[in-house]
């Protein structure tokens, strides 16, 4: 807002020596100086739009649907690392996770789902990619069209895969041919996976995003429930990340509410 103060205090300046040199007879410079200030305001406006639409969306309310022991404590931890205020909708599996009203919100029935103002958002993944582009502040999610924003995409869509991995190994029916199966072999999605890990701090870029978030939660998830082997690098990647100051606040959080139902 100073900025914009200063902004405003420059063009009033330029302006009146843009009337001086005018009627100085100095056109040139006079035009000049007013084209100036046409470009000026326009930027202004443009800034100042760009302030005001940031603030509205931010003081727009963040309500969480979740359960306690679900996916949901993978939205919640995103949730902490944002910063940003919520509340919590706590939902009870088979009941008013099946209601209507909660069906109005997300026709699957499922958790976790997030409303923003107007804005309904379902499907983990989804949740984490919304709330980091709603505090670019926090780099939680590289600037759209860098290089780096394709890892970004490419290690969040690779957790499909892998669950589709894991969920049919806990079927225990033979696993479909890899040309049919989106996940191709297990040892191919296993290796590349180890490979992306491997001695590597962050997925996308230098700093940590939700890429490195969803992954370290979904692979600590499957190695402490035994559906995936303990690789050195895949034990390292979860086991650093969930120990992020946002990480052991999601979890103290849903682990309190879970005493709370006595379960
Ligand atoms: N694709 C969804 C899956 C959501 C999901 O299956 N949630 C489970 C809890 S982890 C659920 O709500 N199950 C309740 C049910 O299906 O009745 C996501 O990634 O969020």
């Amino acid at each position: 807002m100073t900025g914009l103060f200063l902004r405003e205090m420059l063009k009033q300046t330029i302006s009146l020596i843009a009337w001086q040199c005018l009627s100085e007879k100095r056109f040139q410079t006079g035009i000049l100086l007013l084209t100036e200030i046409v470009i000026a305001s326009c930027y202004t406006e443009l800034c100042y739009e760009n302030v005001v639409n940031g603030i509205e969306e931010r003081q727009m309310k963040l309500t969480f649907y979740t359960h306690p022991m679900s996916r949901g404590r993978i939205a919640r931890w995103m949730l902490e690392e944002t910063g940003l205020p919520y509340e919590t909708v706590l939902l009870e599996y088979g009941t008013s996770m099946k209601a209507p009203e909660y069906r109005a919100i997300n026709p699957m029935g499922k958790v976790p789902a997030l409303k923003h103002g107007d804005v309904v958002v379902t499907e983990t993944a989804a949740i984490c990619m919304y709330l980091a582009d709603l505090v670019p502040e926090k780099k939680l999610a590289p600037p759209v069209g860098s290089p780096e924003r394709g890892a970004y995409y490419r290690w969040i869509s690779f957790m499909a895969p892998l669950e589709q991995l894991m969920i049919a190994k806990t079927s225990g029916a033979p696993l479909p041919k890899s040309e049919n199966a989106g996940f191709g072999t297990e040892a191919d999605l296993l290796d590349t996976l180890e490979a992306a890990l491997t001695d590597r701090e962050y997925l996308a870029g230098d700093t940590f995003t939700a890429a490195d978030l969803l992954v370290a939660a979904y692979v600590g998830w499957y190695v402490q429930f035994k559906l995936l082997e303990p690789r050195p690098a895949f034990v390292q990647f979860a086991e650093r990340h969930r120990k992020r100051p946002a990480a052991l606040r999601a979890d103290e959080i849903d682990e309190e509410l879970l005493a709370q139902q006595g379960k």
